[in-house]
């Protein structure tokens, strides 16, 4: 069955385990990353569908959230576990297995790196990172620069999600996982070789 079918399943679960905000921010997330998932080249409806769930565990408790992770067998690193924020994109990809029988390891590889981003991203994967930077729900300064950037390209606006996330990190002194180094790197280098191919 495809995943859009069971969409009126997924916003019934998703309204009892989070906030209306957060909810609505679900909503938006899927919708925009369908609108940049037709434009990029990626499956609309897996994106939809990632959207819609990707932060299906974020308004539970931190140590819930943690439990989770650790009673199915993941160990998290030194930086993960000074890091609470990003637990519920690693459980979310458990909760959509094992909770919703999602086997799709496209739309599940989405989820568990939406936060975090890492090296060599699928279109996806890239579509759900940007997609929850610039749904209509997000309202910080820099907010239109950022959707700009997506209306360009894919790898501009992830280069722009990718410096934002570490300047504030590193402004407010928290750890930047190597998972978002790799995927800043890999990115300024994807960015270089484009702009001197279309040099020469
Ligand atoms: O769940 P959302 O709020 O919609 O967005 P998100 O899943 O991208 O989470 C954003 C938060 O995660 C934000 O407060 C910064 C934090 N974050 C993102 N990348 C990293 C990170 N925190 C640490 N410590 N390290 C990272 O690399
Ligand atoms: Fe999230
Ligand atoms: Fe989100």
């Amino acid at each position: 069955m495809p995943m859009i079918a069971r969409e009126e399943e997924f916003k019934e679960i998703l309204q009892k385990r989070l906030s209306t905000p957060r909810y609505i921010h679900s909503l938006n997330v899927a919708q925009t990353a369908r609108e940049l998932a037709i434009k990029y080249g990626a499956d609309p409806e897996k994106a939809y569908t990632a959207g819609l769930l990707h932060d299906i565990l974020k308004d539970d408790e931190k140590s819930a959230q943690r439990e989770y992770l650790e009673r199915n067998g993941v160990i998290l690193t030194g930086s993960e576990r000074l890091a609470p924020k990003l637990w519920h994109a690693m459980g979310a990809q458990i909760y959509l297995k094992q909770q919703l029988g999602i086997e799709d390891a496209e739309i599940l590889s989405a989820v568990r790196w939406h936060t975090t981003a890492r090296a060599g991203m699928s279109v996806l994967e890239k579509v759900l990172y940007i997609a929850d930077f610039i749904s209509a729900d997000r309202v910080y300064d820099g907010v239109e620069r950022m959707r700009e950037k997506a209306a360009q390209s894919l790898e501009t606006a992830m280069l722009e999600g990718l410096q934002f996330t570490i300047i504030e990190l590193a402004n407010a002194e928290r750890t930047i996982h190597p998972d978002t180094l790799a995927a800043y790197n890999e990115t300024v280098y994807i960015n270089e070789t484009s702009k001197r191919s279309v040099r020469q």
